[in-house]
């Protein structure tokens, strides 16, 4: 790319392009495991946010790890889904990103993560960054240089 595109692309906040936290399905800490998958399937996302209940990240859980835990030798043991906590289980180590980040920052985030959480320099949850807006945004800046038009 062209060094004004870069320019450009740094220009580009994490703010312009996030999902505002009022639209992310999450859970909570202490919801227990049963009320995790349900709200993941029923979106239909692999994995969403885990915050706490003053609303910071807490951290993440997939549909994977639910299912692995409840996995026995010979079966489902599916009475460990009201049993057992979120927090137990979910993703602690959580890559994040704030608001004010430009989309490079974005793109070197999102490379090992289907989407970055969004957080305050207090670490409250302001949204998430996926994967999907930051091509968007690429194809977007792809398609208006000259330099790819030819
Ligand atoms: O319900 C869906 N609606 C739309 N429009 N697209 C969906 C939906 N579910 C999945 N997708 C598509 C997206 O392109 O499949 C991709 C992978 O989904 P994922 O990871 O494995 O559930 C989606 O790519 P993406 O938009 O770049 O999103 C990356 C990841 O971010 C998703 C999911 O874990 C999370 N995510 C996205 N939007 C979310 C969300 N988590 C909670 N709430 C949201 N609104």
């Amino acid at each position: 790319m062209s060094m004004t595109q870069d320019r450009q692309l740094v220009d580009i906040a994490v703010a312009e392009l996030m999902i505002s936290s009022e639209k992310v399905a999450h859970v909570q800490l202490n919801n227990p495991l049963e009320h995790a998958l349900l709200v993941l399937v029923k979106s239909g996302y692999s994995a969403v946010p885990v915050l706490d209940a003053t609303y910071k990240l807490a951290g993440i859980i997939g549909k994977t790890v639910i299912l692995n835990q409840i996995l026995g030798l010979e079966r489902f043991e599916i009475e460990k889904l009201s049993e057992m906590r979120v927090q137990e289980i979910m993703q602690h180590d959580v890559t994040t990103i704030s608001k004010e980040n430009n989309l490079l920052d974005g793109l070197n985030a999102i490379i090992d993560n289907n989407f970055i959480c969004v957080v305050d320099e207090e670490g409250y949850f302001d949204g998430i960054l996926t994967r999907r807006a930051i091509l968007k945004q690429l194809k977007k800046e792809i398609y208006s240089s000259k330099q790819y038009l030819k």
